[in-house]
């Protein structure tokens, strides 16, 4: 065995984006491709060196291979130690779980989360820090600067080590553990959840109905609610991880669930429907014939956190991304906590728990978690949601009608424009941004513009500022729409549209979410030149 020095050049465009970096499966396979990435890791992160690394991905096509090459990297690089799951199939909770649980450095984690698997689907990459979070921006900042002028690269020309088996090894002077994060994960579920209450509750005859979509939360799930909770066994489907999901679209939301919503109709269905994505950090939250949307999850949870154990002591505050409806924002002012509004990106939640400012965290996009790890963390969505199932003896919709009937209820719904022309997304944000300052007052229909601006968030723990993070315009009677481009998308650009109505009156409750936006709908449309800039009069998802 020997360490080689390998002469490179930089390749363009490796900048990560809301989450890491994410890049067709060929693209990565390029020669030198990832290894840049990983090597600017390396210099961007000193104290790897020496240090302890957690290893392993979301199994998509590609994740056998790349995860030889950074035990070879990390070895030819100095890590004293690495922790790699088992045939490198981590999910990106665990891995956050992992890393705090060993003390470890930091981890490398291999997902393009969400987004699609296979040889002509998507790969990525991302660095999580010693606290289990993803990487600051000053992190990823210097990741990427490395990127554009590294000349070489250093790895081992060891042979594969074989990772199906749990085990020691050594690869030039570095350890090598091959470890099980599924039981580190169920412990931490158990010191967080009712599992006694949970499975007397299944012993009762309630069922789940668990759609893993082909991804990395299967293992998991199976484990926790088959073997250690007693759900009926079958509780999981689609529980096997599949380098390509199955042909599937892992992202857990009504344009690819459609499964999942069909298993949850009808007086038959389970009593809680759920799914996660590629790399186990979303949740879907679904009662019979009943979509929960991802804002009213998070604004639930911090209603109802005195019911869970992990959380009975009490919660500092919730924090939800800017374009996160905001009815959590109603709970924390009900309970007296502060609730944060940062930019998209769960990476700006972490400084927020570190410092003890934030219990509970979510987005729009089918996330929330908390500060058991430093990840938005899908099964524990799903035990959150079990556990107060168990607790209270309602039913999902039981507990979100009544959340409502208490405090109003956030009508959300979010249009994608996918795939659209990169300058002309950005022309249309352009045009947005530039229209600022003449849209207060200005009325569209019955709708009357209140404020309008560009986010830009003060981070209260380190003070740095991160600007330009989506348009929001508001309207008089508490109705809003955000216009931001997906920093996730490997192809084109996608044009999201966040669009927001608060509904006091229950009696008003049952009209349909977008019916209830209509005329919010029709003035996102008007106010971004929508049609004429991007060439699509509608959207391609609505979530
Ligand atoms: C990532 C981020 C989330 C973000 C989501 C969508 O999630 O961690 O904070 O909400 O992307 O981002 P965008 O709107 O820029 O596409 P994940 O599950 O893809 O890692």
């Amino acid at each position: 065995m020997a360490i080689l020095n390998q002469p490179t050049q930089p390749f363009a465009g490796q900048k990560p984006g809301t989450s890491g970096l994410r890049k067709k499966v060929g693209v990565f396979q390029q020669p030198h491709y990832l290894e840049n990435f990983v090597q600017a890791i390396f210099d961007a992160v000193p104290e790897l060196a020496g240090g302890v690394l957690v290893a392993g991905g979301d199994g998509r096509f590609h994740n056998r291979a790349a995860i030889q090459t950074i035990l070879k990297m990390a070895a030819a690089n100095g890590v004293a130690r690495v922790l790699v799951a088992q045939d490198g199939l981590l999910s990106t909770p665990a891995a956050s779980c992992v890393i705090r649980k060993h003390g470890a450095t930091g981890g490398i984690i291999l997902s393009a989360s969400h987004n699609p698997g296979g040889p002509d689907g998507d790969f990525g990459i991302k660095y999580n820090a010693a606290n289990g979070g993803p990487a600051a921006e000053k992190i990823t900042d210097a990741i990427y600067a490395r990127t554009q002028s590294l000349n070489e690269y250093r790895i081992s020309n060891s042979a594969d080590l074989p990772l199906g088996e749990l085990g020691s090894f050594t690869l030039e002077s570095m350890a090598v553990e091959v470890i099980d994060p599924v039981a580190d994960y169920a412990e931490l579920m158990q010191q967080i959840f009712d599992f006694g209450l949970i499975r007397a509750w299944f012993a009762a005859g309630h069922r789940i109905h668990f759609d893993a979509m082909s991804a990395i939360s299967g293992p998991y799930a199976k484990h926790i609610l088959e073997d250690l909770l007693g759900a009926a066994p079958g509780s999981v489907v689609n529980a096997v991880p599949l380098e390509d999901f199955g042909g599937h679209h892992p992202d857990p939301n009504p344009a690819h669930a459609g499964d999942l919503i069909r298993a949850m109709s009808g007086p038959d269905a389970a009593d809680l429907g759920a799914a996660s994505d590629g790399d186990a950090d979303r949740n879907m939250i679904v009662g019979r014939d009943f979509l929960v949307s991802p804002s009213d999850s998070l604004a639930i949870m911090t209603a109802q956190a005195m019911r869970i154990p992990g959380y009975r002591s009490g919660i500092a505050g919730v924090a939800r991304s800017m374009p996160t409806s905001r009815a959590a924002d109603a709970v924390a002012k009900d309970l007296g906590i502060a609730c944060f509004e940062t930019p998209t990106g769960w990476k700006f939640f972490g400084n927020l728990l570190d410092a003890g400012l934030a219990t509970l965290c979510g987005e729009e996009s089918y996330g929330s978690g908390s500060n058991h790890v430093r990840e938005k963390d899908g099964v524990w969505a799903v035990l959150f949601w079990l556990n107060l199932l168990a607790a209270t003896g309602q039913s999902v919709e039981e507990i979100v009608r009544a959340h409502w009937a208490k405090y109003g209820r956030h009508y959300y719904s979010r249009h994608d424009y996918e795939g659209i022309d990169c300058d002309a997304a950005n022309g249309l944000m352009a045009h947005l941004r530039a229209a600022l300052p003449g849209l207060p007052g200005k009325a569209f229909g019955r709708l009357v513009v209140a404020r309008a601006d560009d986010f830009a968030y003060d981070d209260p723990v380190d003070g740095s500022r991160t600007s330009a993070q989506g348009v929001r315009i508001e309207l008089e009677g508490d109705s809003r729409v955000v216009f931001r481009l997906s920093g996730t998308g490997t192809e084109g650009a996608t044009l999201r549209v966040y669009l927001e109505a608060f509904e006091a009156d229950p009696a008003q409750h049952a009209v349909p979410v977008q019916e209830k936006l209509a005329e919010l709908i029709v003035l996102a449309k008007e106010v971004a030149g929508i049609a004429g800039r991007t060439g699509r009069s509608e959207p391609s998802v609505i979530a």
